[in-house]
């Protein structure tokens, strides 16, 4: 047996309490390399006795990558607390004790030492990850402000061009987006079943996308007054619908007053340690300080000198940071914050953020914006959630880029599920593109049946889906700017089809929203047909199989059941015949 690939940690992802009075417990091994594993545990109180602990439990393969298979039990400890250990049979016929003191014969000697088990204290509710219950039954809707819907032409920028009216916008361009757009288009949420909305930022700011914040206390001139966002917010929360704004908190805008007051101050600036300045002067075209220069006497976001840093690490900066997040709760009851460049502040802010968030609302959720693995960010005391671009990228490497075999696919995402406790990747936020990257229709290289199964996949994995705006009615673009083009409210021009499928998949998370959620997945790849995707997902006593055949052969899937969707799939003689892109999901 390959000892060295066995792993777990206590009070981590491998061992948590995921609700009250159920406790879950995983294993790393090497793969195919361990036929069973046990759990040995009980009170750590009565170690010693001649029965202290239950009698060993098989643990159940949960997930396998292409290096490792990860096992899982569920255990209740009557005292909230345990003392465990692991016995495992290898493919060779070892039997190996593996516990706090590393692996071991398992011998009955072995299993007398205390010293050999791995101990969960205590099981605190308090520490317990908690995950905001509504997310996962969310279906988010990203709005980029400035390109969704011109409400009130009053507030419209001077210089602003005619709605659509380039194919491809600059990154100044001006179109007249406002919040009064989004009042008046809450149907088109409501009738595809939108039930969370993630705002780009709506704070005064000089740009067309608002990430270079002057004024984190006022709504933008250019998109309306606070009174029209509170309205917002009311009609949004009177459909069902929760609200999610962008806080950009690494950064301020160079038009804030407060680096105004450094540019003007200098040294003797009382927000000169609000920043992470190293020389002077820090104006832009002195000192290094020069567009896309390599070298700023400032740190900023990226090499923008127009996005001078905050220092978070400074109390009166974390004070005025808290007001901003605690104050867009209270006077206007939002739902969540998307944490900007989250990654790049400090773990000392966000754990005070937490605290003070969700002190104000207890199910308030946390997202934070980070395209790679994020542990150390979720661990319960930071964020809920992150873009979970790390996860829908290895689903569009399978089916939009090709580049890699669902084995691979496979492997990639319980690589990241592995990470993570349940109740996290129960809220993660699953998007396949957003205002950062070229959008779904156009990396499918405008081909809608691919999109769709692309979406189709998404909406039934783990994690909440997110639709950003215009992708339902068939928007395109490359790249940001490309990627924030108008909205298209020409019912002419837009793509029916395309809604009406986006509506009903959306329709199909909700229908089975649990088992979506939190149902165990079993992946069924097929050996000869390095093109073809299936799955089982049960929980309760309720079953969905899916297949997706993504080869350029038709594929038939001898599998039966009540039909939930289908695309580009015929049934003959009990069997299902799948085209180029076809999928079948079925209930069994
Ligand atoms: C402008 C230009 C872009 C250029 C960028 C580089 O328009 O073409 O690439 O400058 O500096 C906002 C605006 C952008 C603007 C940017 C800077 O929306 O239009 O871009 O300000 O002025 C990384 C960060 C991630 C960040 C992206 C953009 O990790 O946090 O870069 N995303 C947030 C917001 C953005 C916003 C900002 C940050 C700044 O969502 O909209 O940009 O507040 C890989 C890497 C990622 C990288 C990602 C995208 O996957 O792993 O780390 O994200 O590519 O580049």
């Amino acid at each position: 047996m390959e000892k060295s690939a066995i792993l777990h940690r206590p009070d981590s992802e491998y061992a948590y309490l995921y609700q009250e009075g159920e406790f879950h417990i995983r294993l790393r091994t090497k793969k195919d390399d361990v036929t069973t594993a046990f759990l040995i545990s009980g009170d750590p109180y009565l170690f010693g006795e001649d029965q202290w602990y239950q009698e060993q439990q098989p643990m159940t393969l949960l997930a396998s990558t292409e290096i490792h298979d990860y096992w899982q039990i569920v255990v209740e400890a009557p005292y909230r607390r345990l003392q465990y250990a692991f016995s495992l049979v290898g493919k060779d016929q070892e039997t190996v004790f593996y516990g706090d003191r590393g692996s071991f014969e398992d011998t009955k000697e072995v299993r007398e030492v205390a010293g050999y088990y791995f101990r969960m204290p205590y099981f605190h509710e308090i520490d317990r990850f908690k995950a905001p219950d509504w997310v996962k039954k969310t279906i988010w809707y990203q709005i980029f402000p400035e390109r969704f819907a011109n409400g009130d032409p009053s507030i419209t920028p001077v210089g602003a061009l005619a709605w659509g009216s380039k194919e491809h916008p600059d990154t100044t361009d001006f179109y007249g987006g406002d919040l009064q757009g989004i009042i008046d288009h809450l149907d088109h949420l409501t009738e595809l079943g939108i039930n969370g909305l993630y705002l780009c930022p709506i704070f005064k700011a000089s740009s067309n996308h608002k990430y270079d914040t002057i004024d984190y206390f006022e709504i933008d001139p250019a998109f309306g007054s606070k009174e029209t966002f509170k309205e917002l917010v009311g009609k949004a929360h009177q459909r069902g619908i929760k609200v999610m704004l962008d806080a950009v908190f690494n950064h301020a805008g160079d038009k804030s007053p407060l680096w105004q007051d450094v540019l003007k101050n200098g040294k003797q600036s009382k927000y000169v340690d609000w920043f992470h300045i190293h020389s002077f002067p820090v104006a832009i075209g002195e000192n290094g300080n020069f567009e896309g220069a390599r070298t700023v006497s400032y740190d900023t976001f990226a090499f923008t000198p127009h996005m001078p840093k905050l220092n978070t690490a400074n109390p009166e900066v974390q004070d005025y940071l808290l007001d901003i997040a605690t104050y867009w709760i209270k006077e206007f009851d939002i739902d969540a914050w998307r944490l900007d460049v989250a990654n790049e502040v400090d773990h000392h802010f966000w754990k005070k953020f937490y605290q003070a968030t969700t002190a104000l609302k207890k199910d308030f959720y946390i997202l934070g914006e980070i395209w790679h693995s994020s542990q150390s960010w979720l661990q319960g005391d930071e964020f809920h959630g992150v873009m979970n671009y790390a996860y829908t990228e290895t689903i569009e490497d399978f089916f939009i880029k090709k580049s890699i075999a669902p084995t691979k696919m496979v492997s990639g995402l319980n690589e990241q599920l592995m990470l993570y406790r349940q109740q996290t990747n129960e809220v993660m936020f699953n998007m396949l593109d957003s205002h950062d990257t070229a959008r779904l229709l156009t990396i499918c290289n405008g081909d809608k049946e691919l999109a769709k199964a692309t979406l189709a996949f998404t909406f039934l994995q783990h994690g909440s889906p997110c639709i950003y705006y215009g992708t339902e009615i068939g928007l395109d673009g490359a790249n940001d700017p490309d990627c924030r083009k108008c909205m298209i409210w020409d019912k002419d021009k837009q793509d029916l089809t395309l809604f009406e499928f986006t509506k009903k998949l959306i329709q199909l998370r909700k229908e089975h929203q649990e088992l979506l959620s939190f149902g165990s997945l079993e992946w069924h790849l097929i050996e000869e047909n390095e093109k073809v995707v299936g799955f089982r997902r049960t929980a309760n006593d309720e079953t969905i199989v899916a297949y997706f055949n993504q080869g350029d052969a038709a594929y038939t899937v001898n599998d039966h059941g009540t039909l939930l969707m289908e695309q580009s799939a015929e049934l003959i003689d009990e069997k299902w015949h799948l085209k180029q892109n076809g999928f079948v999901i079925l209930k069994k």
